[in-house]
Order: C-alpha cells, then structure tokens, then sequence
C-alpha cells in the first residue's frame, strides 16, 4: 500500500499572512524560499532515520531507473518541492537532503518532478504491477531503447507490419528487434550505446546498419 501525504508549507509559518518567501540577500530578481518554514515542516513531518529526503531542483543528480530502484527500498519519502529562485542555502547544509533533477529543464516548481519521482517510483513495488507489464523492469530498458512495436491490423493505410514479426520464426525476430533496438539506440541515444556492453551479435548487427546508412 502507498499512501501520499500533501503538505502546505504555508502551515509552517507563524506570521499573519503564511509567507514562504522573501527577497534574496545581495540583490537580484526573484524570491527564495525561507528556511525556517521548510525546517519546521521537516521537523514535524519526517520519521527521522527512515526517512530519505529529497530535495527537486534542476541543481540535483540526474533522476533515472537506477535512483527509483534505490527509492523503491526506502519507506518514507520526503520529497521537498523547490519554486522560485530556489532554497536559502541553510536548508541544504541542515538537512543535507538527497537533491534530485528530473532534467535540464526549468519548471515552476517540484510538484511535477515529485510526480514523475513517484510514478517511476511506486512501479517497482511489488505487485502494483500486472504480470504484462513488469517483463519491463528488465534493465535493458535502460542500457538500449525499446525495438519498434506493432499490433493489428497487418496493412494501415498502405504502411505494412514488417513481414519477420508475421513469420512466426522466433529466432528471426529476436534478431530483428535486437538489430532495431541498436539501429534506434545509435540514431537517439549513441551516449546509452558507448556504456552498454555489447555482445559479438550486437557488433556484427551494428555493422549491418552502418553498411544500410540511415535517416
Ligand atoms: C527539477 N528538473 C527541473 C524550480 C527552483 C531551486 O528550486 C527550484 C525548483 C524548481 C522546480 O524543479 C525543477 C526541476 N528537475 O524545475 C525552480
């Protein structure tokens, strides 16, 4: 079972009007969240030792499979949503959170990022999902892009399903999705193809597509 518990963190001021925020100290535009409502929402929420807390900036450690895997252990997550300009420092040097970024990308808070953090997240529990599904905790996921999927019907407005994935011929098809996967992987992702470690097949299917050229 997973429970989420949303917190205000404008119930953690003590002040008239629950400000959160203030202008930073040297100048400059934009707000910075105060530290005092984040250490006191901290305080009063966290379970202490088995909590792990993490902070969502765009300063944070790339999120991908590998930290879900790492989460998915854990169980009580904090996830402190960033906005603005961002944290007074402090609340980094107190708390010596776990800062993760969801991407390069700036957005108007954490919300989203601690959504996608959670989905990813929650996936991996045991049984959340069907036993179709879960063949995708595989690790390749992450070492290679998915090979091209197709379903009925055979012929869609002249675009046909490749003739192997009609051949009922398993060996050819495991080949052919394997050659696809890396002919992906090489044209999207040649950064994922310089980590994986690939097999003898592998390098003959890559000289393959070299030989074919590509789009
Ligand atoms: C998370 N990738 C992008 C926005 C400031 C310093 O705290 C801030 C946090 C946010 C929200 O998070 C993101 C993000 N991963 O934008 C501004």
């Amino acid at each position: 079972m997973v429970e989420i518990v949303v917190h205000d963190l404008r119930a953690f001021t003590h002040d008239r009007h629950a400000v959160v925020d203030d202008r930073p100290y040297g100048g400059g535009a934009g707000m910075v969240l105060k530290p005092e409502p984040i250490l006191e929402a901290v305080a009063g929420i966290s379970r202490g030792e088995e909590t792990r807390l993490i902070l969502l900036t765009p300063q944070g450690r790339p999120f991908g499979q590998a930290i879900a895997r790492e989460l998915v252990e854990h169980r009580h997550l904090l996830l402190i949503c960033g906005r603005y300009e961002g944290f007074d420092e402090r609340v980094r040097e107190r708390l010596c959170p776990d800062e993760i970024s969801i991407g390069d990308y700036v957005l108007t808070g954490g919300e989203l990022p601690a959504l996608v953090l959670l989905d990813a997240t929650i996936r991996l529990i045991p049984g959340v999902l069907g036993d179709a599904d879960s063949a995708r905790y595989d690790s390749f996921i992450e070492a290679m892009l998915d090979f091209p999927q197709y379903t009925r019907p055979p012929v869609v407005q002249g675009l046909s399903v490749p003739e192997v994935l009609l051949s009922g011929d398993h060996e050819r098809i495991r080949r052919w999705r394997r050659k696809e996967a890396l002919r992906r992987t090489k044209a999207r992702r040649p950064d994922l193809l310089l980590r994986a470690d690939l097999n003898e097949e592998d390098r003959r299917l890559l000289g393959e597509i070299e030989e074919e050229g590509s789009c």
